[in-house]
């Protein structure tokens, strides 16, 4: 397997783009070497320019579902793209796409469309201080909202003291008034509402974190989620960009029977076109101007490509509903690759929900990011590039989910679970 092209193109990326990429994720800093350039994908797999195929496991960081190139949603682009891509004017797609999200999260009465997730989480926040008249947002180490200034921030001194920036351009006065707190911590969460509850305005959290690898709330921290916020005053966001539609068709809050009050899309909703969306009880979405006076906006929020691919991609997850026969393919790879690991003596831990799922290079349980941190990351990396030299192409980092989609087969299941196997028993 070579990867010459990849490294001339990455090198002129170089020149052109911070880093050579348009994300930072998708620059291999977290496993060294070059990033693969992809020249496209169809099914479960994808084509990088040197003509090598692999088997994907990041599905475009969770939109892919239905796999690259699914009939219906190319068909639906297509039609679409053929009546225009933009208009700057209210369209029948907004309506059907709001509807199905609205029919699927039984917590969403109103939905607003944006084109990111991050996009979805800032107007979500701002939504939450404008409600509430209230300042301070919690939220959770190990759990990522996208780049919102407000959520860049890394844990002050002591555990509940407000947040200090961690990335440069954010300003102390931003972070002043974030407060992050402990994953699955239900008495660190109840302190922090003891000593900040009347500035709350509110909290925001992972249902299954996907970002310090696949973490799975404790029912103690759900219910001190709702508790603690309800009491208090302050609403509940639920960022759903990364579960919604992943691990069932109403979400993570369905699953774990949590009823936040405001919910944050992404990701799948777009069917792989650039998309992000927050909802809630229309009592608080009636907020948001024009309806109410929360200012947000955007020149392609609902656009019309965008809508058809998610229209596409939700009435398919909602016809024929996939989520059995991934939840069968997810426990066959996450068995699997728990069995190989454990043959070759690695200390590792598999952690999933549904077609979500991370190999951890730690004994496990990870159940926050003081777990997470304590992973041999150095370790994971040689498993990746191993990894792509027997095909597969996993998430380039330990801190992400590997994402199944209904275009993987069995026989790419096993073939993924006897690469873990060489390639761990070599580490
Ligand atoms: P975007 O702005 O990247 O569309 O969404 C931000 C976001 C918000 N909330 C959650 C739970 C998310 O996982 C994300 C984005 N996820 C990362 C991957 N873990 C996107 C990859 C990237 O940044 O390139």
């Amino acid at each position: 397997m070579n990867h010459i092209q990849s490294e001339a193109i990455f090198q002129k990326a170089q020149t052109l783009m911070p880093g050579g990429v348009n994300s930072p994720a998708r620059a291999f800093g977290a496993v060294g070497g070059t990033p693969l350039i992809m020249d496209r994908g169809e099914g479960a797999y994808l084509f990088d320019v040197d003509g090598n195929q692999l088997i994907d496991y990041i599905g475009s960081w969770g939109p892919m579902i239905l796999g690259h190139q699914h009939p219906q949603v190319k068909a639906a682009v297509h039609a679409a793209v053929d009546k225009g891509t933009s208009f700057g004017a209210p369209t029948c797609g907004e309506n059907d796409l709001a509807q199905l999200i609205i029919d699927a999260v039984p917590s969403i009465e109103k939905v607003r469309l944006v084109n990111s997730g991050t996009e979805a989480t800032m107007s979500a926040i701002r939504l939450a201080r404008g409600y509430t008249q209230r300042d301070i947002i919690v939220k959770f180490s190990g759990n990522y909202h996208g780049h919102v200034d407000s959520l860049l921030v890394a844990a002050g001194s002591a555990a509940a003291t407000l947040a200090v920036p961690d990335s440069p351009g954010v300003t102390a006065g931003t972070s002043r008034d974030t407060l992050i707190l402990a994953y699955n911590d239900a008495a660190g969460l109840e302190q922090a509402f003891t000593e900040h509850g009347s500035n709350i305005a509110g909290v925001i959290f992972e249902p299954v974190v996907g970002n310090m690898g696949c973490v799975v709330p404790h029912q103690e921290f759900l219910t001190a989620l709702r508790k603690c916020t309800q009491d208090a005053g302050a609403l509940l966001i639920c960022d759903e960009v990364m579960t919604g539609f992943r691990v069932g068709y109403g979400g993570a809050q369905t699953l774990l029977d949590i009823s936040p009050d405001i919910t944050t899309l992404g990701k799948i909703v777009g069917g792989g076109m650039p998309i992000g969306a927050y909802g809630g009880q229309a009592e608080i979405m009636n907020h948001i101007l024009p309806a109410g006076k929360i200012f947000q906006a955007g020149t392609l929020s609902g656009n019309p490509i965008a809508c058809a691919a998610g229209i596409a991609t939700l009435t398919e997850l909602r016809d024929n509903s996939p989520y059995a026969a991934l939840e069968e393919l997810g426990e066959q790879l996450a068995t699997g690759l728990q069995t190989v690991a454990d043959a070759a003596g690695k200390r590792c831990c598999v952690q999933r929900v549904g077609s979500m799922l991370t190999l951890f290079f730690h004994s496990g349980p990870v159940t926050s990011w003081a777990d997470a941190a304590e992973c041999n990351t150095e370790q994971f990396g040689k498993y990746f590039w191993g990894m792509i030299q027997n095909g597969v192409y996993l998430p380039c980092s330990q801190y992400e989910a590997m994402f199944i989609s209904t275009a993987h087969t069995t026989s790419d299941i096993q073939n993924t679970i006897d690469a873990a196997a060489q390639v761990l028993e070599a580490l």
